[in-house]
């Protein structure tokens, strides 16, 4: 059996005050399939509402004290007060999302686009987003790129690749000491048929040769169905190339839904390689955020679940028994050493999770708390009239 005597507990609360977790402001607006997208009451209509609403979670939560832009979507007159507004709040402002999937120039591709205008425009979409960092002294850059092609013979795949390398190197080369490129991958969508940066490997390779400050995301819904995702976390930290996560869960292709909800198991084995590669402490470097779209369930409350699913996650993971998972591995115990890990997973770390938020000063139980708080009545009612932010916005 797991282990949860007193210094067990004090060891895995110690380790969860450390952690993480960045929200994402799309989030908190209406986003969803592209079928519809259910507007809610309440909904940000700008990105100082969002991050009101992502100094709530934080508040309840704990552990979630920075939110993520999305640019041109967070695009404000003024960062530095935004970053001031945030701070205010209780938060800060995280990574700065890059988007170069919406305009109607992208139609062939951003920065691999066979137009050298169209590719001049992305790239400066992409400094701009360094510019802003500056301002709101965000660490990390993020870059998803739609690009790719629909039909065989539509566009030179090679050539493609050198104009991502060109675009990826004037980026990085304009990066500060401390600031950081985050390239991540996605199997297919937009495109159908090639795909630009369509997995780990490729990200790796474009990051490698860029130099240390490009790291690669993880986003946990952007793999083929039945990919081994902790294999791609051991791999990429092992060699010092794993920047950031972007969590959600999938039961088909790019659901964005609550992270957790589809597999809590495939979570607990992610975070049992971060924990596994002493990566889960800020000094790690590695970003936890979210990226997830909530589209027929109440945003903020899906947001905190998410957040406990994640630390839930990581509870587990951190109570594994690493010197009995050694032993067993060493004696080639193949059934001792999943059993040491599937008592991990088995144990309900939720009064484990209740103790460290009563310890931290917060609610045990931050649904409840949301429920009570008056939050979401109160901005149902204030926030009338005005262009509710969505997807576009
Ligand atoms: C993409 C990708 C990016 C996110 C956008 C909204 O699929 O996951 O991380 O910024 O969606
Ligand atoms: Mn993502």
């Amino acid at each position: 059996m797991t282990q949860t005597d007193a210094p067990t507990r004090d060891r895995v609360k110690q380790a969860l005050r450390t952690q993480r977790i960045e929200t994402p402001s799309w989030a908190y607006a209406n986003s969803g399939t592209r079928f519809k997208v259910f507007a809610q009451e309440g909904v940000p209509r700008d990105p100082y509402e969002k991050i009101a609403d992502a100094a709530v979670v934080h508040r309840l939560t704990g552990v979630a004290p920075t939110v993520a832009l999305h640019i041109p979507w967070d695009r404000v007159d003024d960062y530095a007060d935004l970053a001031r507004y945030a701070a205010d709040q209780g938060v800060a402002l995280g990574a700065i999302n890059a988007n170069v999937f919406q305009d109607n120039d992208y139609k062939l591709g951003s920065v691999t686009n066979p137009d050298p205008g169209v590719r001049r425009k992305a790239i400066d979409h992409l400094l701009e987003c360094v510019d802003i960092m500056d301002r709101t002294g965000s660490r990390d850059l993020k870059l998803w790129f739609s690009d790719g092609t629909n039909y065989p013979g539509q566009d030179d795949i090679r050539a493609r690749q050198d104009r991502l390398a060109t675009a990826l190197r004037e980026t990085y080369d304009r990066l500060g000491d401390d600031q950081r490129l985050l390239l991540e991958y996605k199997l297919f969508e937009p495109a159908f048929y090639t795909t630009d940066v369509p997995d780990w490997g490729t990200a790796y390779a474009h990051c490698l040769e860029l130099g240390p400050k490009a790291q690669v995301v993880i986003d946990t819904g952007h793999h083929a169905p039945g990919t081994n995702i902790e294999f791609i976390v051991a791999f990429l930290l092992r060699v010092g190339k794993l920047g950031a996560f972007d969590f959600n869960s999938r039961f088909y292709a790019d659901d964005d839904l609550m992270v957790g909800a589809a597999d809590p198991f495939q979570l607990f084995r992610i975070m049992h390689e971060i924990v596994r590669g002493d990566a889960l402490g800020p000094e790690a470097g590695i970003a936890f955020m979210l990226d997830q779209c909530h589209n027929i369930e109440p945003k903020i409350p899906a947001i905190i679940r998410s957040v406990l699913n994640v630390q839930e996650a990581t509870a587990k993971a951190l109570l594994v028994d690493a010197a009995a998972l050694a032993a067993a591995q060493r004696a080639g115990d193949v059934l001792g050493a999943n059993a040491v890990l599937m008592d991990a997973y088995h144990t309900d770390v939720r009064p484990l999770l209740a103790e460290l938020r009563a310890d931290l000063g917060l609610d045990p139980d931050p649904m409840a708390a949301y429920a009570r708080s008056g939050y979401f009545e109160r901005i149902r009612a204030e926030r009338v009239g005005g262009q509710q932010a969505g997807w576009g916005a």
